[in-house]
């Protein structure tokens, strides 16, 4: 049985595709939380769950009443596996162990067992994306990428290196069949959200062929 699809899943702001502000989300969008919640839980077989990798960063940037994501495999990356391993037991304990820690992304795909895991969501940060993006690793199947704009000047420090040259975003039935099939398909509007001073599309982007 071979490895489970891979997806990215993101939020940023256009034009600038900022991701971040001083270790946090830049917004608070109640809908698209709801978005990344589902798209990255849902499974098609009940049988099985999604893993989601993250980097060390993005793993505290989670609300501790919120991680590890629930329902959800995690697996959390760092080079300094052990002084970080010492820190984490106490969580991993409090919450119940869906939570593993590997030092490379190539690592964490070691863990992956396809007759348990359905799919696979890198869920960040920028230096996670980056690497996954890589022009020669080839292990990303989509980019699920929230388009934000917004009527205010926001603060950012962190930005999504999304190459165009490299990926090209599909048609907005691209992203229904894929939603379609993991029984998704009703419960998101794709264009044209707004919440507070922020307007979004959920777009979905796949590599240039
Ligand atoms: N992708 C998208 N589309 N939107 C995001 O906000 C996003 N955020 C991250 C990665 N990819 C994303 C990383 N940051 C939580 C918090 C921060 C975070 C990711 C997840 C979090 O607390 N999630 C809870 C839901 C919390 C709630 O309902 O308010 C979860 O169960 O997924």
């Amino acid at each position: 049985m071979d490895r489970p699809e891979v997806s990215i899943i993101v939020a940023a702001l256009l034009p600038s595709h900022g991701i971040g502000n001083r270790g946090k989300l830049p917004w608070r969008l109640k809908k698209e939380m709801k978005y990344f919640r589902e798209v990255t839980t849902k499974t098609h077989d009940p049988l099985k769950k999604n893993m989601v990798v993250m980097g060390r960063n993005t793993y505290e940037s989670i609300p501790v009443k919120f991680r590890p994501l629930k329902g959800r495999v995690n697996v959390v990356l760092s080079r300094d596996l052990d002084s970080y391993r010492k820190k984490m037991e106490q969580e991993v304990a409090a919450n119940g162990s869906m939570l593993q820690l590997a030092g490379s992304l190539d690592q964490a795909l070691l863990f992956v067992d396809p007759t348990k895991i359905e799919e696979i969501f890198i869920i960040g940060g920028a230096q996670l994306y980056k690497t996954a993006l890589d022009k020669a690793s080839h292990m990303v199947d989509r980019i699920l990428l929230t388009e934000i704009t917004s009527l205010e000047q926001l603060q950012l420090d962190t930005f999504l290196a999304l190459d165009s040259t490299q990926w090209e975003k599909r048609f907005e039935t691209e992203l229904s069949s894929y939603l379609v099939s993991k029984g998704l398909a009703d419960e998101f509007q794709l264009t044209g959200n707004h919440e507070g001073n922020f307007q979004y599309d959920f777009t979905l982007w796949k590599r240039k062929t």
